[in-house]
């Protein structure tokens, strides 16, 4: 039954399947997969708008100086060197700029930092707010820890217990690390962003990850989500996201970490809440190989999906 749920998810799942990674020659940001990367983008287009038009402006008083007091235009320079008017301008427009940039910025980074309430979430019941999705709260935390190891990351389901009464706990290895051994990369198994076992976590749902790290510092961060948190030794860092759209989304370390730091990728496969049970009974089971297999071919959700489609 779970094969053929396997493969009956890569029938309708192969050609649309989310994969969340860089494109070549791609200049903007992946597609936003939470609500987190959405808002860092609306910020960051809406600064890009206001730097485009300080440049602007800029320019424009360069060219001005340029041509209208220029030696041959201007041959007898007027002789004054304060303008209070226009120092008192020149000092409270800026001011104000970042202020109106810092507002956004600051609001942005509670949302980032600060775990929500997710019994405060369930309670209000409002399903109009973008910000918060009372559904999942309902459901609670699904927590993840994610390990940095020189070079790879090791996951552990703290909530999850297996069969000998430990949380369920795997390695994460990159598929090439440079060698000639390498797995040969495809489009299912990108290169140096594959994983052998991936981190699986249940679309929909309120997920918390904690970092921390083994030898040196790493970093957790998948661009798609938004989210890049620091693995330090000896320090548990918590983070957390939610994605709607189930997929395949990569990231990589993102702290110098030593000579593979290049190769110690994120692969994280949201996929719908059954599969997700699905491949957690397997992994307490302790067969590992059968619950990777389980999550090979993900299904697509079944809503219209908030985020745009590659493939
Ligand atoms: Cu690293």
């Amino acid at each position: 039954m779970r094969y053929l749920y396997s493969l009956f998810g890569f029938l309708i799942a192969a050609p649309a399947v989310f994969a969340a990674q860089p494109t070549p020659g791609g200049i903007d940001f992946q597609a936003p997969a939470t609500r987190i990367a959405e808002r860092i983008h609306t910020f960051h287009f809406s600064v890009l708008v206001i730097i485009t038009l300080i440049t602007l402006f800029v320019l424009g008083l360069l060219l001005w100086v340029m041509v209208r007091y220029n030696r041959k235009a201007n041959p007898e320079p007027s002789q004054f060197s304060h303008n209070t008017l226009v120092e008192v301008i020149w000092t409270a427009v800026p001011v104000l700029i970042l202020v109106a940039i810092a507002g956004p910025s600051f609001s942005n980074l509670f949302y980032q930092e600060n775990e929500p309430d997710l019994v405060a979430i369930t309670e209000s019941g409002s399903v109009d707010d973008p910000n918060i999705f009372t559904d999942a709260a309902a459901k609670g935390w699904v927590t993840v820890k994610a390990q940095g190891n020189q070079w790879n990351w090791t996951y552990t389901y703290p909530d999850e217990l297996g069969a000998d009464g430990y949380p369920i706990e795997f390695v994460s290895n990159p598929l090439q690390q440079g060698l000639s051994t390498d797995i040969p990369a495809t489009a299912e198994r990108p290169r140096n962003l594959a994983t052998d076992y991936a981190m699986v976590v249940p679309a929909n749902r309120y997920i918390r990850y904690q970092t921390a790290a083994a030898d040196v510092i790493h970093s957790w961060t998948v661009p798609a989500f938004g989210v890049k948190t620091d693995a330090v030794p000896g320090r548990l860092n918590e983070g957390w996201f939610l994605v709607t759209e189930p997929g395949v989304y990569y990231g990589q370390c993102s702290e110098l970490c030593g000579k593979n730091h290049a190769y110690m990728p994120i692969e994280v496969r949201v996929v719908p809440d059954d599969q997700y049970a699905g491949w957690l009974e397997l992994m307490r089971s302790g067969d590992f190989d059968a619950a990777n297999q389980f999550v090979e071919f993900i299904s697509p959700s079944d809503e219209a999906s908030r985020f745009a489609m590659v493939n």
